[in-house]
């Protein structure tokens, strides 16, 4: 009978997962119009926008409180019983705070914790005056004014006297009153075959954002489409689903789809010539966002046309240039953060003020991983491991998918497949190399599965609805799923990852957390029920969209427990929110081997950019399907330039390393990842950055450009960091690329040095051997590592090369940030930091690292072997005497077409063997 069970269980998983693997299934997922509480909202605002009533709030009893916040009351419609409680509070460098509740609620409404960074507060600014001016209330701060209007509730912000944004200027804001249920009240919400009790009712937050000045509005992630938002209601664009922030697994994702996937970040960013604005709602629960184009409210929302067509313009003619959004929120608060830039990294580096910089990686996790599902057994990763040697291809991590633990039991070892995972893991590391395994969040209901008693008996699952642990379906069948809002349970996770109950664990092990959305093969859509109950009540529809962040969190704890807080942990997460650019890096989940999804990758990336995601990548070759060679090299050319860099595919895809397709495209494939290598100490110099002020690797063009209106609605190409501009290539065969070079400078092409002028579109012929277009940027220094190795590990120690691209003014300038690129060291002034500039034909470095901060120094043996020099005007080319490092010896030079860039410009230079050191100050003059 029991074995009868099992093959019947067994039978119903894989059915399960069948269709769990089966092509996106639009139906499976909820559109606006089938939630309630979106489809209410929608059609409600549609009447108040056509003056068929409005939420009509009025602000009363406006003062400045004790400690230095603007606080008021707001009125519905006259209706004092409902009033809201507005506080309004302003913080250094450009942040202003907004938040709105009822007065008196009929219960507590949920405020996520842990994502607001603790210093936060500290920043706060004692606002002490107001103004009063046309019944209106002025909060002047520094560069910019909040204003309030009071009859009707209007919030602006204008900067320098522009008005940027206004909340309320639709008359939509509405936070509906928690109420008693009444007999005839039917608040059940069902969906296919489940139904949500909504036992507190209707609790929805809705408002309008409006950004001023701007035809463009960005962010929102995550979703596969254009990076400029195309507005989702308007009269050529009716009833366009509206963009949904709801973390779900979705299979088979399409591109260019409004379609929400595993993350959600409630942030929108604007930008135009006159600056950046951003908006940032601190809220977990689902939430709908409508993008609007003007006439939006004349359309009743059952009609249907296609919205394809229609994509950027919001504005019409002789109109104010605004974008309109309206946002739809399920439950919890309105506590939202404005940022008032004026720059588009201003705008980024608050919105970190407020969730925290990005994680410094550990120099490792920066370079190639590979990846497959699954690496079969202990066999199977030494041959990988191997194949990369013999191919002489670097990469520095080999992962294991879900198939390496006994019965999907994470933190175990399917002891036939891999018998011995630590002698295992010690061969790679032999090799300075590293290892992942993964570790979902559905925990395998079986008695002799110790973490789930533990978890059982101390009451750390989610509850369902009627008390009891919830029970869902997953990999491993019946599952539970830790409840990661309560940070006893975090705690107890991260123990779980000490060496000694990770069994078979070893200092290079680190990890990968998927289905953290969390997938549920038999919930609702996918995912765990909106009325299961979390640590303190709270119900799972307040904080869905934070569950994996959490999840994140306490496995990152893991790992730094497990080195006693000396090590950086590299955890990768699929699921995200708010924030968690602090806690580790992501991917964009499951794509598929289609020139499309090569495409989308970008504008993919460029949205987490803008919302603080710095550590991002897409599956190199695509997650379904099987990538034909040519896109697999371009994928990989694509690749080199993602911040986080890893090839994957689905267990039922051809086998995919990159030896496997013959020449040219092994050759091609090494060329890429080898170019990665070569870039690493600039990409890590850009994931410091990140750390400190949060602003992204993959840039928009606009951030490093933002008055060039050509890169606004751009994202087929984008910037790695301030220096490489990359464009990909997407389409089979192709010939030729249309590229952009944005701004007034000249820009060197990598490979040849061959320039092009700024402020141009222009054909550039491409080949698979040419690879993809990638340029520095005038003015710019790049350093590099040459060198070829086999891991990151095994060029610690290899000498530098510098890319200097002269500008027009013959100056160029860069950084260079080493550390250990390990441990917290670094924190302790355990660092380098170099200003490289060339000025007056003189190349000079110079300690960018503050010395009284530095008591712990870090130094570096590694010398500069090589200065190319691009830009150099025939007259100071250099014949016979060479350039001499300052005060003491000649060196070689080598003038022309330098070898390392093959068919280079002919007045490239290259100063072989200066051999200074990279840690000291020194400077070279030419002639
Ligand atoms: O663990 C298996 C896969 C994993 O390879 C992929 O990267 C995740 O995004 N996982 C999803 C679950 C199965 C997907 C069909």
């Amino acid at each position: 009978m029991a074995r009868l069970c099992r093959a019947f269980l067994c039978l119903v998983l894989v059915f399960c997962a069948a269709g769990y693997g089966a092509a996106w299934k639009e139906a499976e997922f909820r559109k606006c119009h089938q939630s309630k509480f979106c489809k209410d909202v929608r059609e409600r605002a549609a009447a108040w926008a056509r003056g068929e009533g409005g939420s009509n709030l009025e602000v009363k009893g406006l003062r400045v409180t004790d400690e230095g916040r603007v606080a008021a009351r707001l009125i519905p419609g006259g209706n004092e019983q409902q009033a809201l409680v507005l506080e309004l509070s302003a913080y250094r460098d450009g942040i202003v705070r907004t938040k709105v509740a009822e007065e008196n609620a009929l219960r507590k409404r949920f405020e996520l914790p842990d994502v607001v960074v603790a210093d936060f507060e500290a920043k706060r600014l004692k606002i002490d005056r107001i103004a009063e001016k046309d019944g209106a209330s002025v909060v002047e701060l520094s560069g910019y004014d909040v204003i309030i209007q009071h009859k009707p509730f209007l919030i602006q912000v204008q900067r320098g006297g522009d008005l940027v944004l206004s909340i309320n200027s639709k008359n939509l804001f509405e936070i509906e009153h928690l109420r008693v249920k009444k007999e005839g009240d039917d608040w059940e919400d069902s969906f296919r075959s489940h139904t949500d009790n909504r036992p507190y009712g209707p609790q929805t937050v809705s408002f309008d954002v409006s950004f001023h000045g701007s035809d463009h509005v960005y962010g929102i992630p995550e979703r596969a489409t254009s990076f400029a938002l195309k507005p989702t209601k308007g009269p050529s664009i009716n009833n366009h689903e509206p963009y949904r922030l709801f973390n779900l697994d979705v299979f088979e994702y399409l591109d260019e789809s409004p379609f929400g996937l595993y993350g959600s970040i409630p942030v929108m960013v604007s930008h135009s010539k006159k600056g950046t604005t951003g908006f940032f709602l601190l809220n977990a629960a689902e939430m709908q966002i409508d993008v609007l184009a003007p006439g939006w409210e004349h359309m009743g929302i059952e009609q249907v046309v296609d919205a394809s067509s229609s994509d950027k313009v919001l504005t019409s003619q002789n109109e104010e240039k605004r974008v309109d959004s309206h946002w739809i929120v399920e439950s919890g608060v309105f506590d939202a953060f404005v940022f008032v830039g004026p720059s588009p990294k201003d705008v980024v580096t608050q919105y970190c003020a407020v969730t925290g910089t990005s994680a410094i990686p550990q120099l490792f996790s920066t370079a190639y991983h590979q990846c497959r599902w699954n690496y079969k057994d202990e066999a199977d990763v030494a041959g990988v491991d191997a194949g990369f040697d013999e191919y002489d291809i670097p990469y520095d991590t080999i992962w294991l998918d879900i198939e390496h633990t006994d019965g999907k039991k994470y933190f175990t070892w399917d002891k036939n497949l891999f018998p011995n995972p630590k002698e295992m893991q010690n061969k790679i590391a032999a090799k300075g190399r590293h290892m992942v395994t993964i570790v979902d969040p559905h925990m395998k209901r079986d008695d002799g599965y110790s973490l789930h008693k533990e978890a059982t008996s101390h009451g750390y699952y989610v509850k369902d609805r009627d008390g009891k642990d919830f029970d869902g379906w997953c990999w491993p069948g019946a599952s539970s799923y830790l409840d990661m809002l309560n940070s006893e349970v975090r705690s107890w996770w991260a123990n779980k990852f000490s060496y000694s109950n990770y069994v078979g664990s070893t200092p290079i092990l680190y990890i990968w957390n998927d289905m953290n959305e969390p997938s549920v093969f038999n919930g609702p859509e996918a995912t765990m029920p909106k009325d299961a109950i979390h640590y303190g009540g709270v119900e799972h529809r307040d904080l869905h969209n934070a569950y994996g962040y959490y999840f994140h969190m306490g496995s990152v704890q893991g790992l730094l427990k497990r080195e006693g807080g000396k090590d950086r942990p590299f955890v990768l997460s699929r699921a995200i929110f708010a924030g968690t650019q602090k806690v580790g890096a992501i991917w964009t989940g499951d794509n598929t081997a289609d020139w499309k999804h090569v495409r989308i990758s970008v504008p993919m990336l460029l949205a987490l950019g803008v919302t603080g995601i710095a550590n991002a990548g897409a599956d190199v070759g695509g997650f379904f399907g099987n990538p034909d060679p040519e896109m697999l090299t371009r994928w990989y050319q694509l690749g080199t330039y993602y911040p986080f860099f890893r090839g994957h595919g689905h267990l039922d895809t051809k086998r995919r390393e990159p030896w496997l397709f013959g020449e040219p495209y092994t050759s091609l494939m090494r060329e890429a990842i080898s170019a990665r290598y070569q870039i690493l100490p600039y990409v890590y110099t850009l994931f410091k950055e990140a750390s400190v002020t949060g602003v992204p690797l993959v840039r928009p063009l606009w951030m490093e450009f933002p008055e060039d209106e050509a890169t606004f609605a751009r994202d087929d190409e984008f910037l790695l960091g301030p220096s490489l501009l990359v464009h990909g290539v997407y389409s089979e065969g192709a010939k030729s690329e249309m590229v952009y070079f944005p701004g007034n400078e000249t820009w060197y092409d990598v490979k040849s040095g061959t320039t092009f002028p700024g402020g141009k579109e222009m054909e550039i012929p491409v080949s698979l051997q040419s690879g993809i277009p990638v340029y520095q940027r005038a003015g710019t220094i790049i350093p590099k590592k040459l060198r070829h190795r086999r891991s990151s590990t095994q060029m610690l120690n290899d000498p530098y090369t510098l890319v200097v691209a002269l500008d027009s003014n013959y100056e160029a300038e860069g950084e260079l940030y080493i550390d250990d690129g390990k441990t917290y060291e670094f924190e302790k002034g355990a660092f380098i930091h170099r200003r490289f500039k060339f000025v007056k034909g003189k190349l000079t470095s110079t300690n960018l690292a503050p010395s009284k901060s530095n008591p712990k120094k870090f130094t570096s043996p590694c010398l500069v072997e090589r200065i190319v020099i691009m830009g150099v005007r025939a007259r100071d080319l250099v014949t016979g005497k060479g350039a001499v490092v300052e005060g003491e010896r000649w060196i070689q030079t080598d003038i022309g077409a330098p070898s390392l860039i093959p068919g280079a410009h002919s007045s490239a230079l290259i100063l072989r063997l200066p051999n200074v050191r990279i840690a000291d100050d020194w400077s070279i003059k030419l002639g």
